[in-house]
């Protein structure tokens, strides 16, 4: 098999990617360890920056978005038996859209085969050869070992992918932070009790108050790092949440049906550079936020709407500009965004409890994030995005 550009990981980067480089006329193969039913169903982010939502708009992945996705233009922060609005859009003039990472990713597979795009799934690749002149995919589909010949390769193979673990030793450089603690995610069948979502920090622990639909929830609750989901049946995750939330006067949860339950680690990691000789890296394949400030999905995007244009300008007259200079481009967004996820999530989490001056901080910078329009300002213009970093 041959093609221009061989992608491997059908997440928003790898989806994303291959639907820009069409659009340029680029031809491109994705290669997805699972099945098209797993991809579409696995649940994960929900929140699209203003710039994620006008790329997907602007490149035809928008009409379902625009019915279905849920604008908002605000969050509460909810501490100290206080709630407070960050009215995002009156102090940045932008907003983000609430719409599920497995609804973006079905438009894009939608899109793709509308298109005749060539996505194979269950066809994990395992290993990456000449990648210095004439990169060749290693992959198994259906029973038989396959090979994806190509001008280059991206990689947007997620954490646990093949891509990075490719480049030798002593290239790349890691930068980590791990957190003691971990989200415990609730969907649950529970129409949304508010409007906008709700960060809340509280003694016991940070909780988060999302939604996917006027009937779905979608909420979070901070755990130890080494929780067991075993532990948390559903009536303790109420009780849990009603804890955590219900802290302000007139103000009650709505409880429902628990469609699903899982638990994710918190982790910070960045690898750098994020190109090596003609493997390109993208997205949770070389850099990982912890949820708290909604990054994770935008990041990806963001990372492949550098490379659809850098391989438009290669293929159209060879110029190696924006290829080159990708890695170093894309890192000043990844590290803004490290920068505020790391900042959102030492805010709101009970980090340590033997140490109550961390706590008293904390409600410091609370408060003095809800009543400083400049720091309130910060903190909106991270959240919905920045243009230009
Ligand atoms: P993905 O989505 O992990 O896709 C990688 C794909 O590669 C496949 N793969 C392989 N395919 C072929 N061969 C191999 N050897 C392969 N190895 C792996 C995998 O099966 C998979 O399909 O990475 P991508 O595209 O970089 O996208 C990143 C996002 O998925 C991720 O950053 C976000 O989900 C993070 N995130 C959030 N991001 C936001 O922007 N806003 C949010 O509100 C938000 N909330 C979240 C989140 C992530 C969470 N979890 C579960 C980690 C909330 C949670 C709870
Ligand atoms: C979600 O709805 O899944 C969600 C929202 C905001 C976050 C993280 C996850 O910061």
């Amino acid at each position: 098999m041959r093609t221009q550009v061989g992608i491997i990981g059908a997440g928003p980067a790898g989806l994303m990617l291959s639907h820009l480089l069409h659009r340029h006329g680029i031809d491109s193969v994705v290669l997805e360890s699972r099945s098209r039913e797993y991809v579409e169903h696995r649940l994960r982010a929900g929140v699209l920056e203003q710039g994620s939502v006008d790329l997907l708009r602007d490149t035809g992945l928008g009409a379902r978005l625009d019915r279905e996705g849920m604008r908002h233009e605000g969050i509460e922060l909810r501490f100290d038996g206080e709630s407070h609005r960050v009215p995002m859009t009156e102090l940045t003039g932008r907003a983000i859209t609430v719409y599920g990472q497995q609804e973006v990713v079905k438009d894009m597979i939608a899109a793709r085969v509308a298109a005749g795009g060539t996505i194979l799934f269950e066809a994990p690749a395992d290993r990456l050869s000449g990648l210095d002149s004439a990169p060749v995919i290693h992959f198994r589909h259906q029973g038989r070992d396959e090979e994806l010949h190509c001008d280059f390769v991206v990689g947007c193979d997620g954490y646990h992918g093949i891509s990075r673990p490719t480049v030798p030793d002593g290239v790349l450089t890691t930068y980590e932070r791990t957190y003691p603690f971990a989200w415990l995610g609730v969907l649950a069948a529970a129409p949304p009790a508010v409007e906008e979502l709700i960060y809340a920090h509280h003694e016991r622990g940070f909780a988060l108050y999302s939604m996917r639909s006027p009937q779905i929830s979608r909420l979070y609750l901070q755990v130890p790092a080494d929780e067991d989901i075993a532990d948390w049946p559903d009536e303790r995750i109420w009780a849990e949440l009603r804890t955590r939330l219900e802290t302000v006067p007139n103000w009650t949860l709505n409880e429902g049906p628990v469609l699903e339950k899982s638990i994710t680690p918190l982790r910070s990691l960045v690898v750098e550079p994020m190109q090596w000789q003609r493997l390109y890296l993208a997205g949770d394949a070389v850099h990982i936020v912890p949820p708290t400030g909604a990054k994770g999905m935008n990041l990806a995007l963001a990372d492949v709407a550098l490379l659809g244009d850098a391989f438009a300008a290669w293929y159209a007259d060879g110029s190696t500009d924006l290829l080159d200079g990708y890695s170093r481009t894309a890192l000043r967004r990844v590290w803004r965004a490290q920068q505020f996820s790391w900042w959102m999530t030492s805010m709101l989490h009970r980090l340590n409890a033997d140490d109550p001056y961390e706590a008293k901080l904390q409600s410091a910078t609370l408060r003095y994030v809800t009543t400083s329009p400049a720091y309130a300002t910060s903190l909106a213009e991270n959240y919905v995005g920045l243009p230009e970093v």
